[in-house]
């Protein structure tokens, strides 16, 4: 069992925001342990025989995994780990899986972070990216954009009215975009 309470960030944002870009900028500046859901998922379809047909089809389809499974993964990451700070990125990305993530693990975020982007240069990072993900094509990514701006982003309105939400500008180069991120961890370090 761990001697600190865990430090929880959600790392949230539309698809190819930039999430998983800063995340690893976090990592290197302020020693947290990266989660991404995607990834956790993704991984869990190369080890896991029965869920994986299930996890591909509804990335393929831009929608979202049932909480239990996506809250599970994370859990078994968190306890797995020696550290105590975590970036959660990619999740919650509906009310449910929000309140999912509460009841199951007891947890709360003690910051969120959301990284502010067009629709039209999410679309470009996307498509321009080239590591044969099922859902970088502009089919999927139509889906994706539909299922964040009704699921995902009533959870970013949820964090904002509870004072919880720190919004990035995703927009510039990611040096320009990490340096509104780094004072809201430096703020910790001191
Ligand atoms: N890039 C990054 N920053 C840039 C910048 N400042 N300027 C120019 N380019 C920049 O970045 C995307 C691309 O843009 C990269 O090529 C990067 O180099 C470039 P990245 O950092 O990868 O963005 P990110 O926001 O992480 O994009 P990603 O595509 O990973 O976001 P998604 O939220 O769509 O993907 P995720 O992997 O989290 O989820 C995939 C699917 O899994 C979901 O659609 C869903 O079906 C499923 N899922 C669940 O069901 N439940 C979950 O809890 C999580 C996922
Ligand atoms: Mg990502």
């Amino acid at each position: 069992s761990k001697v600190k309470t865990p430090f929880i960030t959600f790392v949230l944002g539309g698809p190819g925001s930039g999430k998983g870009t800063q995340c690893l900028k976090i990592v290197e500046s302020f020693g947290f342990t990266h989660l991404s859901a995607g990834d956790l998922l993704r991984k869990e379809t190369s080890t896991n025989a029965k869920f994986c047909d299930m996890i591909n089809d509804t990335i393929k389809e831009g929608g979202i995994v049932p909480s239990e499974l996506t809250v599970k993964l994370i859990q078994g990451a968190i306890d797995s780990s020696e550290n105590y700070k975590f970036l959660i990125d990619g999740f919650p990305r509906s009310e449910e899986n929000r309140s999912a993530f509460e009841k199951i693990t007891g947890a709360e975020p003690n910051i969120v972070l959301f990284f502010d982007c067009p629709e039209e240069e999410m679309v470009r990072r996307v498509l321009s990216r080239n590591e044969g993900r099922l859902d970088d094509n502009i089919d999927t990514m139509k889906k994706r954009l539909k299922t964040f701006t009704a699921l995902s982003l009533p959870v970013i309105n949820y964090y904002s009215e509870k004072g919880k939400l720190l919004k990035i500008n995703a927009v510039g180069t990611e040096d320009e975009v990490f340096e509104q991120v780094r004072p809201v961890f430096a703020k910790y370090e001191k």
